[in-house]
């Protein structure tokens, strides 16, 4: 990375933005996903940029719902393609699922683009690229999703979404789980899960605890989905932010 040694203490933030900067520069993230990288930075910097026991248990019910899902769907942003490109792929593998691009701001060079660069960390079924259906409720170019993919699937992963696309994809009467690290955004009180984590952490996670539970009996995973409670764990990933600050700044923060 640039000229930043690994021993600067916020070397890994500073990876993560310069990856969403190359996104750019390859034309894969849109220029509204720097801004979106530096609120998430803020929110992270809150957090102690690490994974919290609130996400953890965001990231065991996620797992659960994915390996219980009949039609799972990953869908892929401009920032998730810039950031976790390999372990997006990875995850797809692990849990038989598809990819679709399903990008904001949409033009169909970027979509592409998106779809060629996940092809190229192996991904074997990239949709998105030929919408053919709708998403009821949202206007045209964001409403645009694919049958078989998005638009039929049951459990929809999708990192980094917009609010009203969220919502959208619930009344649909899908599952719908996120990573945002605003545990206040609407995006985060709407879903069905909420990872309040970055996605560079979250999705290694993801993808270790989907190995681990694969071999649990479907009562066990449905006991952990039934008992989990997205309220509840974004209060406490609001607590530990502040406990966060507290420990770090007791004179400014108690
Ligand atoms: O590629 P596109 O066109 O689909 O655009 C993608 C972005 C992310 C730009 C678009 O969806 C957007 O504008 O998103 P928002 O509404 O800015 O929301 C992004 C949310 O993700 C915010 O709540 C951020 O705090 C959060 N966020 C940003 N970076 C990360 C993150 N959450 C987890 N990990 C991150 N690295």
């Amino acid at each position: 990375m640039s000229d930043v040694p690994p021993s600067h203490p916020r070397y890994a933030s500073l990876l993560t933005r310069e990856k969403v900067v190359e996104g750019v520069e390859r034309g894969i993230t849109g220029l509204n996903g720097l801004i979106a990288q530096g609120r998430g930075e803020a929110l992270d910097y809150l957090l102690g940029e690490k994974t919290t026991p609130p996400a953890e248990e965001a990231e065991r019910a996620a797992a659960a719902l994915l390996l219980l899902a009949e039609r799972p769907v990953l869908s892929v942003n401009g920032n998730a393609a810039a950031l976790v490109p390999e372990e997006m792929v990875l995850l797809a593998r692990k849990i038989g699922a598809p990819l679709e691009v399903n990008i904001f701001y949409r033009t169909e060079e970027r979509v592409r683009r998106i779809a060629d660069h996940l092809r190229s960390f192996g991904a074997e079924e990239v949709l998105g690229e030929e919408p053919d259906a709708s998403i009821p409720g949202l206007d045209h170019a964001r409403a645009k999703a694919t049958r078989g993919g998005i638009f039929d699937a049951d459990v929809v992963f999708v990192p980094l979404e917009d609010g009203d696309r969220c919502e959208a994809l619930v009344r649909m009467g899908k599952r719908v789980i996120t990573v945002d690290l605003n545990p206040l955004s609407r995006t985060a009180r709407t879903s069905t899960v909420t990872i309040v984590d970055n996605v560079v952490r979250a999705l290694p996670n993801l993808i270790t605890l989907v190995e681990e539970m694969a071999s649990l009996r479907e009562a066990e995973l449905l006991s952990t989905i039934s008992a989990y409670d997205n309220r509840a764990v974004l209060r406490r990933s609001v607590e530990a932010m502040i406990s966060h600050l507290s420990r770090q700044f007791p004179d400014l923060v108690d």
